[in-house]
């Protein structure tokens, strides 16, 4: 079934380091409004918008206090109203970011809750007494050594998968349920037209909370029983009142479990975030990455939708991580776009994506602001490790490696404020700018508009049946996209050398027309049955 949200680009924006308008060193809901002509000119369909709701702001907005209300650092309610208004205008759609398997513990319900024991909300989060005098089971939390934290007050532990800050909310309490259910209403009413539902899979725990063999594998947070009932819930309940687009985050998941959030006749969700790229290959790995593309091909077609994206807010900047970013940093971004917008589901670009920005590599743990990483930190400094030792090994991972500012131009903090930024802008910002790559015909930015642009007249990036051509090849990956008699033949080198290419029968490109290709002299008359592709060389062509 063809759907609007199917044929989406969508571009992730994290506000608090897109645009500063006042000086306070935080980007804000301004700077995306007196931004928006740059993301249309991208060519892009949806922004999906960071949390922005009001928050202490431990984990950069994921700790929400006030679900109705927005942060200041963002703006005012009437900010927003005009955001959603101005890209509307545009002919663009915002989806914004649901975090609902737990608040901050500064939020109302939790300082009720864990006022006492037999506050009205204290089942609203996931409280237990101690066992032995100690944690109630030895799971481990994403951003702390246990997800247990001991209440004095009341002498009992609160859940929390996250930071200490961010008690779960206990989705077993149908009031819980409902009051979600309402709040989503509240913003679906205003005309958003979706949402990405943070760590969807988590709200459902094992029952019983049994410890477990392995804690530091922490999948058991995930995919429990119980959580499609809440999904079909909240489908039933809110979701399939409103001409929307909904994408899960959802860790931990095979294709088979996969499908079970996505699948067409499921009723949950649309589209989904799986992790075996971003959380499970931390190098770049060819041929486990293709095998990875051809299970979860396989898992959903036909039944449902993936997305693809190597980077976010979360993850290092994928020409960094993935790709290379010295000599061939522009060859390598394009062939990175190249590849995500060509392999099937729904191409992601998270913001300065567009003009290949890099990691970072500050000087010091007082650099860095990502509470994940400086938690980590802590955790292994306070066991006895060698500080130094421990800050290398946490560096390539950090999630401050996608969140410095995007560098708009080559002045003082790469044009993002005129105050200081809240964490430091890139160095390399005054050779890698918007307003550099908005004056470069050849810039990665123009190849994005250029791939976006023909995914609008080109059904079969979208619907077309993919194969692989190229399974244990580890440099080269050559695969096909067919869909209605029309087929392309994508050709990436994804090495810093050159690769010898010899394409099998029914392959040749001689006299087929090139799409795109990232190398300039490629004009797409030659054939190339067997041929060298330089370094990070891509091409599209239509055979
Ligand atoms: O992320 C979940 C999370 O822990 C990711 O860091 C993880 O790498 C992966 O994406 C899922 O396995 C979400 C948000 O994106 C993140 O910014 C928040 O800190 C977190 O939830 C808690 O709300
Ligand atoms: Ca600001």
């Amino acid at each position: 079934m063809k759907t609007w949200w199917k044929e989406a680009v969508v571009y992730q924006v994290y506000w608090r380091s897109f645009f500063d308008t006042n000086g306070d060193g935080y980007g804000d809901l301004e700077g995306v409004i007196e931004k928006l002509d740059y993301i249309e000119e991208l060519g892009v369909d949806v922004i999906w918008l960071n949390p922005c709701y009001e928050s202490p702001d431990f984990d950069n907005g994921y700790d929400i206090s006030d679900y109705n209300s927005l942060m200041r650092k963002a703006g005012t309610m009437e900010t927003w109203e005009r955001l959603l208004s101005e890209v509307h205008k545009r002919g663009m759609k915002l989806i914004m970011d649901l975090v609902v398997n737990h608040t901050s513990n500064q939020h109302p319900w939790f300082l009720e809750s864990s006022s006492s024991k037999d506050n009205p909300k204290r089942d609203y989060y996931i409280w237990k007494d101690p066992k032995n005098e100690k944690e109630p089971n030895n799971w481990r939390s994403y951003f702390a050594p246990s997800v247990w934290e001991y209440d004095e007050r009341t002498s009992q532990y609160y859940m929390h998968s996250f930071a200490v800050e961010q008690p779960d909310l206990n989705w077993e309490n149908a009031q819980v349920r409902q009051e979600i259910y309402k709040m989503m209403r509240f913003w679906l009413d205003k005309g958003i037209d979706g949402f990405r539902l943070d760590v969807i899979n988590l709200l459902a725990k094992v029952e019983g909370f049994p410890s477990v063999e392995n804690p530091n594998d922490i999948n058991y947070l995930g995919n429990n029983p119980g959580i499609h009932d809440y999904l079909q819930e909240m489908n039933r309940e809110v979701l399939q009142h409103y001409d929307i687009m909904t994408v899960g985050e959802i860790p931990f998941v095979t294709p088979e479990d996969g499908l079970l959030y996505v699948g067409e006749d499921r009723k949950e969700l649309h589209t989904l975030f799986h992790f075996e790229v971003a959380d499970d290959m931390p190098t770049w790995d060819m041929t486990r990455f293709k095998e990875i593309q051809a299970r979860w091909y396989e898992g959903l077609k036909g039944k449902g939708t993936n997305s693809q994206f190597m980077n976010n807010h979360d993850h290092t900047r994928q020409v960094t991580r993935y790709g290379n970013d010295g000599e061939y940093r522009i060859e390598s971004a394009k062939l990175l776009a190249t590849m995500i917008h060509t392999l099937p589901g729904i191409p992601y670009v998270y913001q300065g994506e567009e003009i290949g920005m890099t990691g970072v590599h500050f000087d010091s743990i007082d650099d860095y602001n990502d509470i994940a990483m400086r938690n980590k930190y802590k955790e292994e400094v306070d066991k006895g490790s060698d500080p130094q030792e421990v800050f290398e090994s946490l560096l390539m991972l950090s999630r401050d490696n996608s969140r410095t500012p995007i560098q708009w131009d080559d002045t003082d903090q790469a044009g993002f404020t005129t105050g200081t930024p809240w964490i430091k802008v890139n160095p390399n910002y005054k050779d890698i700018n918007v307003k550099q790559a908005l004056a470069d015909p050849d810039s990665v930015f123009y190849y994005y508009k250029k791939l976006i642009s023909i995914r609008k007249e080109n059904p079969v990036m979208i619907y077309g049946d993919y194969k692989d051509f190229s399974e244990k090849d580890e440099n080269l990956y050559v695969y096909t996209r067919s869909y209605e008699g029309i087929t392309w033949l994508v050709i990436l080198n994804h090495s810093d050398e050159k690769q010898v290419l010899s394409l099998g029968k029914g392959l040749d490109v001689a006299g087929k027309k090139l799409i795109i290709a990232n190398y300039e002299d490629v004009t797409g008359e030659e054939s190339i049955q067997r041929t060298a592709l330089r370094p990070h060389e891509a091409r599209i062509y239509q055979i």
